[in-house]
């Protein structure tokens, strides 16, 4: 694991190695605001997945952004119990600043894991930024957290999480103010992203339509309904409520990833994202090798280059064009 995580020597061999031993772990991405109880869920998803006799890798990304100082810490302790049991593989990642780093460590590590033969794999991450929500990529599924009364609904607009979830989990069920997220999330999945953002802008909040609109949004949910019973291809992210510190609403969450998941290995519509998802992690892959390339190939060049634009003697983007170019041109 720290061959991958560390990029020590062997790593590409080892990858290559295990990839024939991958694709059978069920690879879940567990996102949301911060504090909205990912851990925590993440826990009682363990707990659950354990029972039912399923092995579990945990890929915890540590963000260590101002967002949740300490997380590393916090995560470590409520999963700590788990540390015993042979079923049960937790790792943290920490968040790293270069390029496609984060991300591509991640999906290596579940790689990893799926090899040793984990039945399921979850990947926490905060839903904060670039780089933790591509993470969800990496998954099959992704489970989006949210909790009442933290302004969740419109940050989730603004973070791309709504794009990104396949289910969603509206957890501290126990708090005022989850059914209004739940209608909240309904509204948004109905009638689409941008049609909400203006809602919201317009009226401050979403739930406070007057009649007319209300009536739109009902005819845009049965129109929903009725197309997705018709095609029966296109997944509707299901809406479930948890309490995950009293461990309620588990077993709903883990049948409604299933049902993704089984979605997603039946329907045409699930091949092709499949598909699409491997593409993406080719084209990033291929960026990262090629700078690596490049950078190598070019060598003296880069630095010469620099020189000349220091000196004023070329603008640095003709100077990049030069570069780009020449390492074209090789042999
Ligand atoms: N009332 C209530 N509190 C909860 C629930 N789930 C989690 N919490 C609490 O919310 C706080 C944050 O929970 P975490 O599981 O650490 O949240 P997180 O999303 O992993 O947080 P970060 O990793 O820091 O982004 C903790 O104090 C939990 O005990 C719930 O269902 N109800
Ligand atoms: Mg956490």
């Amino acid at each position: 694991m720290r061959i991958v995580d560390d990029r020590l020597d062997g790593y590409a061999t080892l990858l290559k190695e295990i990839f024939p031993k991958t694709g059978r772990a069920f690879v879940v991405g567990i996102t949301g605001n911060p504090g909205a109880g990912k851990s925590t869920l993440t826990d009682a998803l363990i707990e659950h997945l354990r029972a039912a006799g399923k092995t579990v890798g945990v890929i915890a990304v540590d963000p260590t952004s101002p967002y949740s100082g300490g997380a590393i810490l916090g995560d470590r302790i409520r999963m700590q119990r788990h540390a015993a049991d042979e079923g049960v593989f937790i790792r943290s990642v920490a968040t790293r600043g270069h390029l496609g780093g984060l991300s591509r460590s991640a999906r290596d590590m579940v790689r990893v894991l799926d090899a040793a033969g984990f039945d399921v794999v979850l990947v926490e991450t905060v839903g904060v930024g670039q780089d933790e929500l591509e993470i969800t990529r990496t998954a099959h599924t992704t489970l989006v957290v949210m909790a009442p009364g933290m302004g969740d609904d419109v940050q989730a607009i603004k973070a791309g999480l709504l794009e990104c979830a396949d289910v969603f989990a509206v957890n501290k069920a126990d708090r005022e103010g989850a059914d209004s997220t739940v209608r909240d999330l309904e509204l948004m999945i109905a009638l689409g992203k941008d049609t909400l953002v203006s809602a919201h802008k317009n009226r401050g909040h979403a739930t406070n339509l007057g009649d007319t609109e209300a009536a739109r949004i009902e005819k845009a949910e049965q129109t929903r309904l009725e197309k997705s019973a018709s095609t029966k291809e296109k997944w509707v992210p299901p809406i479930l409520k948890s309490v995950a510190t009293k461990k309620t609403g588990i077993a709903e969450i883990l049948a409604a990833l299933d049902a993704h998941h089984a979605w997603l290995t039946t329907s045409e519509a699930g091949a092709k994202r499949r598909e699409a998802r491997l593409g993406e992690e080719m084209r990033d892959a291929l960026r990262e090798a090629l700078i690596d390339a490049a950078v190598a190939d070019l060598g003296h060049a880069v630095d010469d280059a620099a020189h000349a634009v220091a000196e004023r003697r070329i603008d640095p983007y003709s100077a990049i064009e030069n570069l780009v170019t020449r390492f074209r041109a090789r042999p």
